[in-house]
């Protein structure tokens, strides 16, 4: 089968670009070159380039693996999209990306890419763990591998602070303008949290860098939406059959889709707010909203619905106790959110069901439930300090934060094991070793280090309702736990 690529002719059944990529330059290198740069980022750049060209085609970087680069270059950086929903089947076939570099082997050609002039926008995609940041400073993390590599040699830099400062050093001493970087993770305040890590990583080297890049360069925050499962084979399948050629980049997403960001890029952007993007003055509600509402029932979902034995966030949404529970967290979330102008959070919070009940889309809770002790404290932690402030109830939030250490044991009620995947996993697993009480597995996770806010330990009762719950899946079994919690 003859792979798809920019000299062919697209079966009717899918939609092509509505420009000719080639004709268009690079403006954004991104670096994160997974399924939602590609359903996300890159679908918006389509859509601009479409009805207002310029030169924002995008180069895709893979930090690590060369597969994304294997997948997108014999296609001339083609993929098909295909959007799964209760009311059908849409696919298109992006041509956004320009190029796909590896930093397992091109890291020379990652840096001149971003020191280039062209270049105007660095836009990042590395999930929660990929950044090196330490949470609790907010500085550079010299105990993350990259961070260490880059500091020692910072003149072939493979991580994320290391590239965006030697980049942008280079282009400061060639006097070409810095570009914006564009922090698109589920990480509140992500623009001012990459930027504080990127500062102290060039103070660390060089402090007058360090204070160009605190003066010159734009962070702006953005909050970025869409649930975009892993591939299948069904997904390049249906590409096939869509486009008429073998895809091996092609990926699938839902139909809903929002992008929220400040409008700070001094040297211009694409016009992504024609493809539905909203700008803002200040987006850490619209952050909050999504992280507390969306991700942190997703969390909850995700541990409880995978010890239950749901496979797909869709059969939690089938399973009574477990709706139950999803609708209880979602307004206990929203109960901590300060009103939004034009927003309705209990809408909000319907239409989230919704999303999560599309049959179409087979999202994976253990694909969530990857990466935990990244998440909780946004998605968790915060949110239940800020309930605690305002008088509301805990329980939603200690029965989240129970469903996960349940999880972290490692071991469904029928036996069977499982990887956390966690850059925190081998911790947690010394920690827990031989522990089998619910006091002393909630000691244990508790004192994990950088993780739960010591203001939410101190508050009485916290730590004993975590323990409550985590007792009853212990002692009865998660089904049956998940049974009861959704009674109370
Ligand atoms: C999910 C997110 O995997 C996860 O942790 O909660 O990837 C979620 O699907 C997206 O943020 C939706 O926009």
């Amino acid at each position: 089968m003859d792979r798809l690529n920019a000299s062919r002719t697209l079966s009717d059944k899918v939609k092509a670009p509505g420009y000719t990529p080639a004709e268009h330059g690079t403006g954004i290198v991104h670096l994160g070159l997974g399924a939602f740069l590609r359903a996300h980022l890159a679908a918006y750049t389509d859509a601009a380039l479409a009805a207002s060209g310029g030169d924002w085609r995008i180069v895709g970087v893979s930090l690590r693996s060369t597969a994304p680069v294997e997948e997108l270059e014999p296609q001339d950086g083609l993929y098909t999209l295909i959007e799964r929903g209760p009311a059908g089947t849409n696919a298109r076939v992006i041509g956004a990306l320009s190029g796909a570099l590896s930093g397992a082997n091109q890291r020379a050609e990652i840096l001149e890419a971003m020191a280039d002039p062209a270049t105007r926008i660095v836009s990042l995609t590395v999930t929660e763990k990929g950044y090196g940041i330490d949470r609790a400073t907010g500085g550079a993390d010299p105990s993350f591998p990259a961070v260490a590599e880059d500091l020692a040699n910072p003149i072939a830099p493979g991580g994320v602070l290391g590239l965006i400062v030697r980049a942008l050093e280079l282009r400061r001493a060639a006097g070409i303008a810095p570009f914006t970087v564009l922090c698109c993770d589920n990480l509140p305040e992500n623009g001012a949290f990459l930027q504080a890590g990127v500062v102290d990583f060039a103070k660390r080297r060089d402090p007058d860098l360090a204070d160009w890049i605190a003066q010159s360069v734009a962070f702006p925050s953005t909050m970025v939406d869409r649930i975009t499962p892993a591939r299948t084979d069904r997904t390049l399948a249906d590409a096939t059959a869509l486009t008429g050629f073998a895809d091996a980049a092609a990926i699938e997403t839902e139909p809903f889709t929002q992008w929220v960001i400040e409008d700070r890029f001094p040297s211009g952007r694409p016009d992504w707010d024609v493809a539905g993007a909203i700008f803002v003055e200040d987006v850490a509600p619209y952050e909050h909203m999504k992280l507390r509402m969306l991700n942190g029932t997703h969390s909850m979902l995700a541990y409880a619905g995978f010890l239950s034995g749901h496979r797909y966030v869709r059969d939690t949404m089938a399973d009574p106790a477990m709706r139950r529970l999803i609708k209880r967290h979602l307004a206990a979330a929203a109960a901590t959110l300060t009103p939004l102008p034009g927003i309705d959070f209990s809408t909000y919070a319907e239409e989230l069901c919704a999303r999560f009940t599309n049959l179409e889309i087979a999202h994976e809770t253990y694909q969530i439930a990857m990466d935990g002790t990244q998440k909780l404290p946004q998605r968790i932690l915060r949110p239940a300090l800020d309930a605690h402030a305002e008088g509301q109830s805990l329980r939603p939030f200690a029965f989240a934060t129970a469903a996960w250490m349940r999880y972290c044991l490692g071991r469904k009620d029928d036996g069977t094991t499982y990887a956390l995947r966690d850059p925190m996993e081998g911790e947690i697993s010394s920690r827990l070793e031989g522990l089998t009480d619910d006091v002393g597995i909630v000691e244990a996770l508790c004192e994990l280090p950088g993780l739960f806010p010591d203001a939410l330990l101190a508050i009485p009762g916290w730590k004993a309702a975590v323990t409550e719950i985590l007792a009853g899946f212990l002692q009865n079994g998660d089904v049956a736990a998940i049974r009861s919690e959704a009674e109370t």
